[in-house]
């Protein structure tokens, strides 16, 4: 008894000092962070107005269009998150009205100091820039940045909205600068998209990597993975250890009722609802020039076009960092996921086709009005005026068909269902792209960027 009276004595005198030194400690990181301070800056573009069912694009090819504005100070972010909000009332706008695909931030620095590096990316799963404590994305006063984003209108008639985006802005205070480094397994197609073929049996799996040196001696801190319908992970390894893996990032898919699976017309097949991401303070250590490699896997029993492999990994220059490590990874790797209800696995989907229908609203059709054209040989097509002319075109096995996008307006070409998936990138002014069927079978296109009423069908005949 008289034993825990003086052990409670103990440990409350011991509280008074642990208190005391924490106080003081307290004292004087205010005094060494003098005038540090955190701001949630949000910023909110012009309102953008997208017609019935249609894509709106934003970047530097449309100056015309909404421009971000970076935060004029000198600071670091240390959070990013983006959203489209109705013009009127700042409130999120559900996907069944317009829905964000896609977005890249990129800075291009200020007059004396010129960057242009891509620093923070979301799609349809909400992707946030999260860094651990005690970095930051540099920004500086005078700084411009750009931006690259496509947004769909789901609706018979056209809406207005803002795209917002929030940032977490800590200034006066040294944080540790991080590069952010971007990795793609489109290897940079235009619109860094690719396609699986498809075709493959159950469980077959669609390979692609992308390799490249890290710019300078340091640390990944975090990183975030965007993909798109059909895909299992996106893993990145270091080639130097084995290869072995130093983040996998997954897909969490949407339940049967999701508003992905309801919205019409997709452009591609609905994305992951999220993708893990991760953050870690001790950082992955990587020294300059040693590669690092990311690898995307998708489903190959299923065409899966327009496909994306992209991962932003945040990197923080370490001089100390002087040859690549194969030691353990740090234990501080925090995953970050959705609490959100979903599927470890993608339910496989078809891409339906759409036509106008009466009160110029999207009607689901099996393939374009008009009668088929029977071609022998190869065959084109000339894309114009929104519209496959022919739309309903059979063609003999190994045949080559060419589009051709002769007007002012971009086009692409796009199968929606089929044998074997792919896609053109997107053209016009006398580009023309050629594929060589050899698969038959029945397939049905799209135009990505006018996917009601833009629509093809192709019949290949089995035998040539
Ligand atoms: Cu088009």
């Amino acid at each position: 008894m008289g034993i825990d009276v003086s052990a409670s004595k103990v440990n409350r005198l011991g509280l008074f000092w642990l208190t005391l030194v924490v106080l003081f400690a307290a004292a004087l990181s205010f005094a060494s962070i003098a005038g540090a301070k955190t701001q949630v800056i949000i910023k909110k573009s012009a309102p953008i107005s997208v017609g019935p069912y249609q894509v709106a694009l934003g970047g530097p090819q449309y100056p015309d269009g909404p421009q971000p504005v970076a935060p004029d100070i000198e600071g670091y972010i240390t959070k990013m998150s983006v959203d489209v909000v109705d013009v009127k009332t700042g409130k999120p706008v559900p996907i069944k009205r317009i829905m964000l695909h896609h977005i890249v931030f990129y800075s291009l620095g200020s007059a004396d100091n010129r960057r242009g590096e891509a620093f923070y990316g979301d799609g349809e799963e909400r992707a946030k820039m999260i860094l651990p404590d005690g970095y930051g994305y540099p920004i500086h006063p005078g700084e411009q940045w750009g931006w690259i984003w496509m947004l769909m209108n789901h609706q018979s008639i056209t809406d207005q909205v803002s795209i917002r985006y929030t940032a977490t802005v800590v200034t006066g205070e040294e944080l540790k600068p991080v590069i952010p480094m971007v990795f793609d397994t489109s290897n940079r197609r235009p619109a860094l998209v690719f396609d699986v073929p498809g075709g493959g049996k159950p469980g077959s799996v669609d390979v692609r990597s992308m390799t490249r040196p890290a710019p300078v001696s340091g640390r990944i801190v975090a990183g975030l993975g965007h993909v798109h319908g059909g895909a299992k992970s996106l893993t990145l390894s270091q080639p130097a250890c084995g290869n072995r893996t130093l983040y996998r990032s997954t897909p969490t898919w949407g339940l049967k009722k999701h508003p992905f699976y309801k919205v019409r017309p997709v452009l591609h097949e609905p994305g992951p609802i999220n993708m893990s991401q991760f953050t870690s303070e001790r950082g992955i250590p990587v020294a300059a020039g040693e590669e690092l490699t990311l690898t995307s896997r998708y489903d190959n029993e299923y065409p899966h076009s327009r496909a994306m492999g992209l991962m932003l990994t945040y990197l923080a220059p370490d001089p100390t960092v002087t040859s690549t490590s194969c030691n353990k990874l740090p234990r501080d790797i925090e995953v970050l996921k959705t609490k959100s209800k979903g599927r470890k696995k993608v339910p496989p989907r078809q891409i339906n086709i759409y036509d106008w229908g009466k009160g110029g609203k999207a009607v689901e059709v099996p393939g374009p009005r008009g009668a088929m054209q029977v071609a022998t040989g190869d065959s084109t097509v000339v894309a114009d005026n929104y519209q496959y002319q022919a739309g309903n075109l059979s063609v003999p096995l190994g045949s080559t068909v060419t589009w051709s996008f002769p007007g002012s307006v971009l086009h692409n070409v796009t199968l929606a269902n089929g044998p074997e998936g792919f896609s053109s990138d997107r053209l016009f002014n006398g580009g023309t792209f050629a594929k060589k069927f050899t698969r038959p079978g029945n397939y049905t296109f799209y135009c990505e960027l006018h996917p009601v009423g833009m629509i093809e069908r192709v019949v290949v005949r089995p035998s040539s």
